[in-house]
């Protein structure tokens, strides 16, 4: 380890202190680094990854497709890892994550195998101090979260009567073990029918001697159509790369492709049909993204909901399995999800399916899961239940601003979050939040969103440092604002309308919200650089008693 550089200021360890090793923590650790600020990624595993380094279920892989589902920002980085097919499994994704580790020299400034219990800010000296599980405690001028929207920290087991009884073996997917876990002649039960569940369900199938599934609510979702790279394409986007990248960065989703511009009305119904099934033989995310206002109308969302819902009843061939999984929510409301033989792994004879919605989950027994219906044995039970994701990484851990203020406090438990961009909150000076809440984080490819906001965070420390400013802090109007702006946004979508982790109704008794910016990446890149341009419009920045508003 190096730790090396002295701080720029006198007293802290370092000059910035990030959480988390991931897309986010790596990236930001570069920049800053490249910019001569003393950085100390703080993170709890025994190496890089953060998300990818704990969902280790079988068949867990990206949703973004491979090509644009990395960094950008370096060329030659770029250039020297090649993925091996469309959408990539999770043990491809770590390794890219360590490629880039490696290459850029990461590791000398990441502490692993460390948590951070508390962040307090330090009214008098200016300063972050963080409390670590090794018992020791670190400062810096700057604390960056790079824990992202869904973590670690922020699992979900529903609290299930009885688990502490029950005498097989169980597991949630975002903390995976990381040794294989042999499904082999068990009688496996999966609760939860998300991303992960979607995922998992087909692979688990393929060992497990019978496989229950829990479900609560059906989902609509499309092949992957994954398949192998053609070196062709690969050398093609390697060749192409600005131009990509300028696309990807100016889109609403953070991929280089162009959005239909009509409604789904204004097509006919076979006009409809036939683009619909284009997609669903593309496969990804292409359906997602066919028409633009799938997510703020009704009629033309039940298009696509439908033309889904006939699918599922082509694929399964038990009609009443095939009725029990059918959707009826607001497709794309919840996180749009793709799969590879997910309807078709129901026409197996050793899987069935449970509504829990209809016969609760009761509790867990010693030997399974009992229904309010009746109990179903297993040897093993897989928890795919979600993340309490935004707020929960962040909430999670005890962070306090001015006042010993916490965020919890702040944000009323998740209840009122209040930020600037999603990127800072007010009492909580020289904090930010990489794809913090109310930014527009998750609604896309990630990786642009994370690489805007660690560019936009670097760009902010380099003109504090060059200005002389000990302190940036938004404004309470700026973020009262901010966040009046994004709540409308929601309410004039569909998304308010559905009951997912987006709006927090996945947690018991969490606050509802809908904690995302819907403006898109692209408008949301230029906001946020017209900010910094105005010389960080809606912030406060302050050097010794000077505060410039
Ligand atoms: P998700 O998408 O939150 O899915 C969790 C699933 O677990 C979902 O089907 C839930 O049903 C189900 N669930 C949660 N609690 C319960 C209880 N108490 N009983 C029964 N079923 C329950 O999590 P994932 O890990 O799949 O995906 C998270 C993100 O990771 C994903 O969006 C990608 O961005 C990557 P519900 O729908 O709430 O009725």
């Amino acid at each position: 380890m190096s730790f090396s550089q002295q701080p720029i200021k006198t007293g802290t360890d370092f000059d910035c202190l990030v959480i988390g090793a991931g897309f986010s923590g790596m990236y930001m650790l570069h920049l800053l680094r490249e910019a001569g600020f003393s950085t100390r990624v703080i993170e709890k595993g025994d190496g890089v990854g953060g998300a990818w380094y704990w969902s280790r279920y079988p068949g867990a892989r990206c949703d973004s497709e491979s090509v644009y589902y990395n960094y950008t920002f370096s060329e030659e980085l770029y250039n020297e890892w090649t993925w091996s097919s469309r959408f990539p499994e999770q043990p491809e994704i770590l390794r890219y994550l360590n490629f880039a580790a490696d290459r850029l020299d990461l590791r000398r400034d990441i502490q692993f195998n460390t948590e951070v219990r508390a962040a307090h800010f330090d009214e008098d000296e200016n300063i972050w101090r963080l409390h670590l599980s090794d018992g020791t405690s670190v400062t810096a001028t700057y604390f960056i979260s790079g824990v992202g929207c869904l973590s670690i920290n922020a699992t979900n087991i529903p609290n299930f009567k009885g688990l502490e009884q029950f005498e097989g073996d169980w597991y949630h997917t975002g903390a995976w073990p990381h040794h294989k876990v042999n499904f082999r002649g068990k009688r496996v039960g999966v609760i939860g029918t998300g991303s992960s569940g979607v995922q998992t369900i087909p692979v688990i199938a393929q060992e497990a001697e019978h496989l229950t599934v829990f479900q609560r609510t059906p989902q609509y979702s499309v092949p992957a159509n994954n398949h192998p790279l053609e070196e062709e394409f690969i050398q093609y986007v390697k060749n192409h790369l600005p131009e990509i990248r300028g696309k990807m960065r100016e889109s609403l989703g953070g991929l280089p492709f162009a959005p239909f511009e009509r409604s789904a009305l204004d097509d006919t119904p076979e006009e409809r049909r036939k683009v619909y099934e284009e997609a669903w033989e593309k496969g990804g995310s292409a359906l997602f993204f066919t028409y633009p206002d799938l997510l703020t109308n009704e009629e033309s969302n039940t298009t696509a909901s439908e033309f889904i819902r006939s699918k599922i009843k082509e694929i399964v061939k038990d009609p009443e399995t095939a009725e029990k999984l059918m959707p009826t929510y607001y497709y794309g409301t919840k996180r749009a999800i793709m799969d590879t033989n997910y309807f078709e792994t129901y026409n197996r004879d050793n899987v069935s399916l449970v509504d829990v919605k209809k016969a609760p989950i009761a509790e867990i027994t010693a030997k399974g899961v009992r229904t309010e219906d009746r109990e179903y044995e297993l040897d093993v039970l897989v928890f795919a239940t979600g993340y309490d994701g935004m707020t929960g990484p962040l909430l999670k851990m005890d962070i306090r601003g001015r006042d010993g203020e916490t965020l919890k406090q702040k944000w009323e438990n998740g209840a009122h979050v209040r930020t600037y961009l999603g990127l800072t909150t007010a009492g909580f000076p020289n904090m930010f939040m990489i794809t913090g809440p109310e930014s527009p984080s998750v609604l896309g490819n990630v990786p642009v969103a994370i690489e805007q906001h660690v560019e936009w965070t670097a760009d902010c420390l380099k003109h504090m440092r060059e200005t002389g400013m000990d302190t940036i802090e938004a404004t309470q109007e700026a973020e009262e604002e901010w966040s009046r702006k994004c709540r409308e946004m929601a309410e004039a979508t569909l998304y308010t309308k559905t009951e997912s982790w987006y709006t927090g109704a996945n947690i018991e008794g969490k606050p509802r919200g809908f904690l995302m910016y819907l403006g898109g990446y692209g408008p949301y890149r230029e906001l946020c650089d017209e900010i910094a341009e105005k010389g960080y419009e809606g912030f406060a920045l302050a050097s010794g008693s000077n505060t410039v508003v």
